[in-house]
């Protein structure tokens, strides 16, 4: 099949020849379209049946381009590929934090499936200051059944290499390098600053030697540290929620890399929720208190819950198909602290990383909208820089900090929750 951009228009012809899409639809005749992309690089489309509304699909389709800048930024559609793959691996291992797949064609670079309307972006309802109180339990766990899989300790190394063959994701990896760690740590032509930001503001991140130094070392990290299949951008508008249930959606970025990058960016933006939290719970006319708390508790429920599960995971593992290599009197011990110095390392990942997707949120290209629509500057900048105080130490001091408590004990001194 040759590639085309799609169109509200043409999405119901598409649909027509498709034996999987035809099950859903009992009339091909009557679809409603609607474009409704709000992301940075695809186009999405909401499909539903006017008579029954509730038969309905998503279309997520790859152009040639980023989206956000326009035609001017070529970007290859290879990147539905890596989508369609990690998709497939998400589901294989935790199906219930994945939409349904209904079709995918590479040819077309696009994926039909489960449209998650009973479902919202997790980023505009956190804005909103809604609740979701099994975040941390999904989350963590869609972190541990997608991660341990794919590392050294659960695949041989022949299969292992086979598969980050087949996730070598060099222009969205090259996005990664470039916007969240590289360029906001310059003065580069890419970043985008408001009219409040200073001379002082942006030197405090581009002319750090001390942060540049720690920023350069994560980057290092994430191109070199292939440890497993990463989501690769699981930022909370990469989930879609409600009080019950969580998907994590939009894979593109998949690739083999440090475990802590998944980790560190779904905590990162916890994090800038918290700090954004501070003016939006006013604006929206409450104390901020229990908002921000129920944040941190998130952080702190993801990472500890997180490493129990990961835990578990080798546990059983080494249980399944027990290996010589721990066959010895004390060899539980030595698997006992395997496990500990290897979540360690990832813990000091997940601070360092967290922190990188932290700062690129603040004068980088992509931002977030709980901060960038803060409509007024004064008070977003006051945010923008309890983001960048937090972040520095947090990169900086990555190794320091014993338990995920002492984080959000740090993000509350920068700024107490009120
Ligand atoms: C040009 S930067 C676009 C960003 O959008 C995606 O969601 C990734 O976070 C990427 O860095
Ligand atoms: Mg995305």
């Amino acid at each position: 099949m040759e590639y085309r951009q799609l169109s509200p228009e043409t999405v119901p012809g598409f649909l027509k020849d498709i034996p999987s899409v035809q099950q859903i639809f009992s009339d091909l005749d009557d679809l409603e379209v609607e474009e409704v992309g709000d992301g940075n690089l695809n186009f999405v489309y909401k499909v539903r049946q006017q008579k029954n509304p509730e038969q309905t699909v998503v279309i997520k389709q790859a152009v040639p381009f980023l989206r956000i800048v326009g035609e001017s930024w070529p970007l290859s559609r290879t990147r539905m590929n890596f989508e369609i793959q990690a998709l497939e691996h998400h589901t294989k291992y935790c199906p219930q934090h994945v939409p349904k797949i209904y079709y995918s064609s590479t040819d077309m670079s696009l994926v039909v499936m489960q449209n998650l309307n009973q479902h919202a972006v997790l980023r505009g309802e956190m804005i909103q200051g809604k609740v979701f109180p099994n975040l941390a339990e999904h989350i963590s766990s869609f972190l541990a059944n997608t991660l341990f899989p794919t590392t050294d300790w659960c695949m041989t190394g022949g299969e292992k290499k086979a598969m980050v063959g087949r996730f070598i994701n060099p222009e969205l990896c090259k996005i990664t390098e470039d916007f969240v760690l590289t360029n906001p740590y310059e003065d580069h032509e890419t970043n985008a600053y408001h009219e409040e930001v200073t001379q002082v503001d942006k030197d405090y991140l581009q002319q750090d030697s001390q942060l540049k130094v720690a920023v350069a070392e994560m980057k290092y990290a994430f191109m070199n540290h292939s440890e497993a299949l990463l989501h690769g951008d699981l930022h909370i508008g990469s989930i879609m929620a409600n009080e019950e249930e969580t998907y994590v959606i939009d894979p593109e970025f998949a690739f083999f890399g440090p475990i802590g990058f998944d980790v560190g960016a779904f905590i990162g933006n916890l994090f800038l929720a918290y700090y954004a939290h501070e003016v939006r719970q006013k604006m929206l006319g409450r104390e901020p208190f229990e908002y921000r708390n129920w944040i941190l508790q998130t952080a702190e429920e993801t990472w500890n819950q997180f490493q129990e599960k990961f835990e578990a995971n080798w546990v059983a593992h080494e249980q399944d198909a027990p290996s010589s290599y721990w066959n010895y009197p004390e060899g539980q011990i030595g698997f006992a602290l395997q496990r500990q110095r290897f979540l360690r390392h990832i813990f000091e990942d997940t601070i360092g990383f967290a922190a990188c997707k932290m700062m690129r949120r603040i004068y980088g290209l992509a931002k977030v909208a709980d901060i960038a629509e803060i409509p007024d500057l004064k008070a977003r900048l006051e945010v923008e820089r309890n983001v960048m105080r937090m972040a520095k130490v947090m990169v900086q001091q990555r190794s320091s900090f014993r338990s995920i408590e002492e984080l959000t004990a740090l993000a509350q001194e920068i700024s107490p929750l009120r």
